[in-house]
This record gives C-alpha cells, structure tokens and sequence, in this order.
C-alpha cells in the first residue's frame, strides 16, 4: 500500500512539474489589438472572438480588444510589430496595415483587381495563395487564424461627385500610410495625404482633407461619414481583408488543446464577420438606402467608367505586381477571370 501511495505522489509531482511551465506562462489578460471602434462588424467580431474564447476556456483565456488603435499609439502601420514583439497577444487586423511589413499583402490593393468578385478573393483566401500567405506571415512572427474582411474599399468626398478620374483632379484624399495607396491616387491625378484611421473624421471636418475611402458596411455607416462627405462612388477599387492572428510567442506558450480552441473560435468569429461586413453590398438597395437618407450622393460606375480608372492606374498596378511577386498576382488574375467566367457562362444559360 505504501509503495502505491509513493508511486501515485511520484506521478501526481512528476504531472504538476510537466504541466507547470505551461500553465505559469498564462497571462491574466491577452490583449488584442484592433484599429477601430466596438461598433462596426470589424469591432464585433473581435469581440465575438474573445467572448467565445473565454466561455470555452472557462476563462482561462482573457482576451481583451484594444479597440481604436489604443495598442500602437497612433500608426497603424506598426501593428504587425506589436504582434512580432509581442506587446499584441492577438489582432483582428487589415491586411493593408500590415502590407508595409509582409509586401505580399499589397496583392489585395492592386488597383481593380478584383472588382467586386468576391468569389475570386473568397477562393484564392481559401487555396494556396491563402496558405502561402499565412505561411509568410508565420515566418515574420504571426499566426494567422482566419481570413475576415473589412470590404471593397469606396471613395467619399465632400466636393463634387466622382465619374472620372478627372473628377479626382486636386483633391485632397486621405490614405492608409501603405506607399501604394500614395502610388494610386497620384496616378489619378489626386493629392493623396496618409494619415491615421484616429486622425480621419476630424481631419475631413476642418477640412484638411476632402475626402478619404473606405468599405461602406464596416466603415462609413457605423463611422456616419456622411456627416462630413457627401458624396460616394462605388468603384470596389481594392479589397481589404481582415486577418485573425496570433503573436507566435504568445501562440507557442499556449497548450495544444487552447490553441484548437481559439483556432475553431477564430474560424467562426471570422466567417460571422465576413458576412455581416458584406451584408447589404454595394448595389442593394437598402443599403443605398441608408446613405441617400443621409444625405449622401451615390455615383455607381458604368463598365466605361469603371474603366477609365483601371487605365489610368495600369502603371502603379504593373509596379507593384513586381514587388508582390508575380506569381501571387498571376494566381489572383486566374481566379477572378474563373469567377467571371462562370458569371457569364451563367448570364448566357438565364438568358436562353
Ligand atoms: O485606416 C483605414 O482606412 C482602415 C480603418 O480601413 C484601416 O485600418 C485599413
């Protein structure tokens, strides 16, 4: 009987000294950090993260959305560096801040890429241009969870409205602080100032800038930029997808059955996200809706116009092809012109 009692102390000590090293390295809070408000799909699905993450941990795992860029004090282009040191446990972040720091992310902003085939970008997310990129940003530190998205990115204004690039002419047009969104507006003839998300409302306010772009769902809306610009065109110029990540320090100090846990809550998370900032998309007209009841002037393209802009920004699109890597941008074009194929085969098929 005593050797057993010995022998189960044995175990139960030689357990605790296993299992130690792992649970001492769990924080009381893991932070996470994201660049706007609790209010948009962006902000709720962060939380819906976390919330889910808690209740299946039992509260092992705290996470806590730093919400409005609280984590990076002011740029936000410095964000994958939080996560690359650790400061941020996770992010739900735009792949545009993160574009400075992993180059390949840039494919997404190519000027009219994808042109609102989501379809093309749902499929290259889930193939291996997704995988690849998730294996890059592994490589820089960070591990990707899940694709969500913060959406087609539409330009607003508060001098006139917009059908051309023309029309773009001198207009002061806030960007992300990623060189190809300078690269863009300069080519369309506009004078592109990069500021911070944090700066934007109050810099179209005073007039600083005139105007600035962004999804409709995830941002004008939740943001009521109509109270500063009045007019909008729809001309899905670039996509702007949302990564969940987590700091691969953090990732590495948590256990195999937490990691599958906030693996399956960031894979839902994501997909609730997605939806929700696609919700009403651009042509619905309940979502038109709500701008015009705001005052808003709406300026949807004609397959012309739409392709006057994509002339005109070819160079800066064949610059950064380039740098992207040409076999990222290859993959991207295929899948669209697949997208578009089918559309039309099925557009022939309705019409017969
Ligand atoms: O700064 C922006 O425009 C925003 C909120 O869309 C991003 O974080 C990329």
């Amino acid at each position: 009987m005593k050797n057993v009692w010995l022998g189960l102390t044995v175990f139960c000590l030689f357990f605790i000294a296993m299992a130690a090293p792992g649970m001492a390295a769990y924080k009381a809070e893991y932070r996470m950090s994201v660049v706007v408000e609790p209010t948009s799909p962006w902000g709720q699905g962060a939380q819906m993260f976390a919330d889910l993450v808690k209740k299946r941990t039992d509260g092992r795992i705290v996470i806590k959305p730093y919400f409005r860029g609280q984590l990076y004090a002011g740029k936000q282009t410095n964000e994958f560096l939080l996560l690359q040191q650790g400061v941020a446990d996770f992010a739900l972040a735009s792949t545009i801040n993160w574009s400075t720091t992993v180059k390949e992310l840039n494919l997404f902003s190519l000027p009219f890429l994808f042109h609102n085939e989501y379809k093309a970008v749902d499929a290259l997310e889930a193939g291996e241009v997704g995988r690849k990129i998730f294996r890059i940003l592994a490589d820089k530190g960070a591990i990707a969870l899940g694709w969500g998205e913060n959406g087609f990115r539409e330009i607003t204004n508060s001098k006139r409205a917009i059908h051309t690039p023309e029309d773009l002419q001198g207009l002061k047009i806030r960007v992300v602080g990623a060189p190809i969104f300078t690269d863009i507006f300069k080519s369309l003839g506009a004078d592109p100032v990069a500021m911070n998300w944090g700066e934007v409302l109050s810099a179209l306010q005073s007039g600083t800038v005139d105007g600035q772009e962004n999804p409709v769902a995830s941002i004008t809306i939740p943001y009521r930029l109509w109270e500063v610009n009045k007019y909008i065109t729809f001309w899905h110029y670039a996509i702007d997808p949302l990564i969940f990540a987590a700091s691969k320090e953090t990732w590495d100090a948590l256990d195999r059955i937490d990691r599958e846990i906030i693996s399956k809550a960031a894979r839902e998370a994501a997909s609730w996200q997605k939806k929700a900032a696609r919700e009403g998309l651009t042509d619905s007209a309940a979502f038109l809706d709500i701008l015009k009841k705001n005052g808003m002037e709406i300026t949807l393209l004609t397959p012309a116009q739409f392709q006057a802009f994509k002339v005109k920004t070819k160079p800066v699109y064949d610059k950064w092809a380039s740098d992207i890597g040409i076999d990222l941008v290859r993959a991207a074009e295929k899948a669209v012109k697949s997208v578009e194929a089918k559309k039309s085969r099925k557009t022939r098929k309705d019409a017969r």
